[in-house]
């Protein structure tokens, strides 16, 4: 294969050429700590919660893939809209995220179960450490975009997430964004 750009737009989260994957609430509803609020949400429609566009890279050793996220402003009962997470199939393989617009937060657990969350806004490049499982948060009012470059053959590991979730949960409470643990929260044993 041959070098090649490929064009992040910093305004939009498009990235051409890529391929898009699309996040509606109804294909991450059981992300939510409120599942009632999600459902009575999906009776009055299916909000878009996020989109990544990636560049087309195989999915080999050696190679880096790279991709933009776009997650939607908005909210789930007092919950902001997020990403699935996920470890990595390849565990010993770190990320990183750089902020391009927005703002959000950034939360990672290790396996020891310790949590970070870290704030993401333009300019913020976030380091993932290897083993650390990850997931973003947008507690703006706009959409919040990110590029993220990892190890191609990396691989995603949702189910994990899927039964343990997160350690940490971000929530709008008065009108301030507030981090509280996560009542929900299944450490692996
Ligand atoms: C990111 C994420 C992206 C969407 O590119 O895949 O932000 O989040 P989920 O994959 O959890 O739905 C990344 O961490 N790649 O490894
Ligand atoms: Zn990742």
């Amino acid at each position: 294969m041959k070098p090649f750009n490929v064009f992040v737009d910093f305004t939009t989260g498009e990235l051409k050429p890529g391929k898009r994957v699309v996040r509606r609430l109804s294909d991450v509803r059981y992300i939510f700590q409120n599942q009632e609020a999600a459902e009575a949400m999906l009776r009055e429609g299916d909000p878009l919660v996020y989109e990544v566009i990636y560049a087309e890279i195989p999915e080999e050793p050696g190679h880096l893939a790279h991709c933009t996220t776009i997650i939607y402003p908005g909210k789930v009962g007092q919950e902001f809209f997020l990403t699935k997470g996920h470890l990595h199939e390849k565990l010993d393989t770190a990320e990183i995220y750089f902020c391009l617009r927005g703002e959000g937060r950034l939360i990672m657990a290790s396996p020891e179960g310790e949590c970070e969350v870290l704030p993401m806004y333009p300019g913020t490049a976030s380091y993932i450490p290897p083993f650390w499982s990850h997931r973003s948060v947008n507690v703006g009012r706009e959409p919040l975009i990110f590029y993220c470059i990892f190890p191609a053959d990396a691989g995603h590991d949702y189910a994990t997430i899927e039964e343990t979730g997160f350690p940490k949960v971000v929530l709008e409470e008065d009108g301030q964004v507030v981090v509280r643990e996560n009542p929900k929260w299944k450490p692996k044993r």
